[in-house]
């Protein structure tokens, strides 16, 4: 199915982002929202391995930003939303056949949150050596813009490999490309509705949220392993469960 033009697609591929403004439409996202607020609203409550703070090493867990880990595992109803369906057409789209669902998580950041996202590929934090392409379809719940959060990228930063990242002192759990500068990047905004993609190799970061209202992002990220042997897809799998499992047995909605 075709979810964005081949001039999109291409540009996607060529740049290692792209910004859709029109991906879904509020009501779908709306939907979306009302599945995530209803697992912030029980954050404290979620299982410890499903819940994640970005802020600083000493601030109170859960109130600078929040991060929950599969939420579509703890809320099922998210798979079933419009907005995943397209999603994941639309990384078939882009992928090729044989592309699957590996991951979501969700990022919170409340009104006047001060931090950024730090700089970073997402290949970075890959635990297995298994070679694959991925996409990640970040959606935001509401209009965003640099002033309020938006998603930030270094065009072509994706062609150049793995690139050394440090610790960040004082942040929890964040590695940090070296020595990129914010004039390399272009900014994303976008209304209700859009996405930003990029891919698995792609140097990115998002803005602090300065704003006035509550930034929250879904975050979907597709697989498409780099071979067509069977066995490469049923390894992804087998991993994919096994990593879920303490999740699924917690779902905490229907
Ligand atoms: O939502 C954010 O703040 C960052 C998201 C991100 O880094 C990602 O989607 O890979």
């Amino acid at each position: 199915m075709r979810i964005i033009g081949e001039r999109q697609r291409r540009s996607l591929l060529e740049d290692g982002y792209l910004g859709v403004a029109d991906l879904f439409s509020p009501a779908e996202v709306a939907e979306v929202a009302s599945h995530l607020d209803g697992l912030f609203d029980r954050f404290g409550d979620l299982p410890p391995a499903s819940v994640l703070d970005l802020g600083a090493t000493d601030g109170e867990f859960g109130t600078q930003v929040p991060e929950i880990l599969y939420p579509s595992v703890l809320s099922p109803s998210l798979r079933r939303t419009a907005v995943f369906q397209r999603a994941k057409a639309l990384a078939k789209q882009v992928l090729g056949v044989g592309t699957w669902f590996r991951f979501d998580h969700s990022i919170r950041k409340p009104p006047g949150c001060g931090f950024e996202t730090v700089w970073h590929q997402d290949r970075v934090h890959k635990r297995t050596g298994l070679p694959e392409r991925r996409l990640n379809i970040w959606i935001p719940t509401s209009p965003v813009t640099a002033t309020d959060g938006c998603m930030r990228y270094v065009p072509r930063s994706h062609l150049n490999g793995v690139l050394p990242h440090e610790p960040v002192p004082d942040r929890r759990g964040a590695l940090r490309t070296v020595g990129v500068a914010d004039s390399d990047a272009v900014d994303v905004p976008l209304p209700t509705g859009g996405a930003a993609l990029h891919l698995f190799e792609t140097v990115h970061s998002a803005h602090p949220n300065l704003g006035n209202s509550t930034r929250t992002a879904w975050i979907l990220q597709f697989t498409h392993p780099r071979t067509v042997l069977p066995t490469a897809t049923l390894l992804h799998r087998a991993i994919y469960f096994g990593q879920t499992r303490p999740w699924r047995t917690t779902a905490v909605t229907p």
